[in-house]
């Protein structure tokens, strides 16, 4: 695979940031974290990672715009490129030493996704895509699943947590997909489950209430990887409602069928 410049920059800037993310994940398996507790660990980590990721990606693309999950929204002189970064996708899975978790790095340009990357660097899985170019895992070429049955598909949701959300619909939803398929999963970091959809590991994925940087990067992986992905109407923009549906073109029609009439 020929990596253009800008995939350069944004590989340099993850593999460094995703290093530093796997130490950090060390010290909280060995419990040497400091006596304020791993949480604010976590959230210190989080945050160093979003300092390194800018750093780096302003250093290479002075100007851009920046949007991330820990610093805020950052303007720049160049107002057509902005970044949409979550240094630390999966949180609650690296406070608990469970290696699902990402840096996602996604970027716009006059509002179209144009590039985006979604590395784990608990086990070196990077995923990255640009418009036109296609997806890939490290070197792999990515396409979705091609499974059209659903009693033959895996799917993946999230859940809302303590004090999150419509808990009541969630059941309502997950009911009646359960019904229908032949495994329901929740892994717990949004960025993943849309490259695992990508890579054709999951057939299909839904999550509500989700922000910008959980989705940016995915929304192009699965699209380059010949995806469907939208809003739960089937139609609208996820960046735009934060709930989001995606899968072949097949499964995604299901999914919209069956998830659409349970908002009311
Ligand atoms: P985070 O780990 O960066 O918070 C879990 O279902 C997924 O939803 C994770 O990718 C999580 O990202 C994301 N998410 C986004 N907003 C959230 C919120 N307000 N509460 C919990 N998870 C959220
Ligand atoms: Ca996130």
């Amino acid at each position: 695979m020929l990596q253009s410049a800008l995939m350069n920059v944004m590989v340099k800037a993850a593999r460094r940031a995703g290093r530093n993310l796997k130490r950090d994940l060390g010290e909280i398996e060995n419990l040497q974290v400091s006596l304020k507790g791993p949480a604010n660990f976590v959230s210190l980590a989080d945050k160093r990672a979003e300092e390194m990721l800018y750093d780096d990606l302003s250093k290479a693309r002075p100007g851009y715009g920046f949007i991330g999950e820990e610093g805020g929204s950052r303007e720049g002189s160049d107002k057509s490129h902005t970044w949409i970064v979550d240094p630390l996708d999966g949180t609650t899975n690296f406070l608990h030493g469970i290696p699902q978790f990402a840096i996602s790095i996604g970027l716009q340009r006059e509002g179209v996704l144009i590039a985006g990357l979604i590395y784990n660097p608990a086990n070196d899985e990077l995923y990255t895509a640009e418009r036109g170019k296609g997806a890939f895992l490290n070197d792999q070429r990515l396409r979705v699943a091609g499974r059209r049955q659903m009693n033959e598909c895996v799917i993946a949701c999230g859940l809302p947590h303590i004090g999150r959300g419509d808990h009541e619909l969630s059941r309502r939803e997950m009911t009646a997909i359960q019904e229908k398929v032949a495994g329901l999963r929740r892994f717990g970091a949004a960025s993943l489950d849309l490259a695992f959809v990508a890579a054709g590991r999951l057939d299909g994925y839904w999550e509500r209430n989700l922000q910008a940087w959980d989705m940016a990067a995915g929304i192009l992986m699965i699209r380059e990887a010949g995806g469907t992905v939208s809003g739960i109407q089937g139609n609208d923009d996820p960046l735009k409602t934060g709930h989001i549906v995606c899968g072949n073109e097949a499964i995604h029609r299901e999914l919209v069928k069956i998830l659409k009439p349970l908002e009311a």
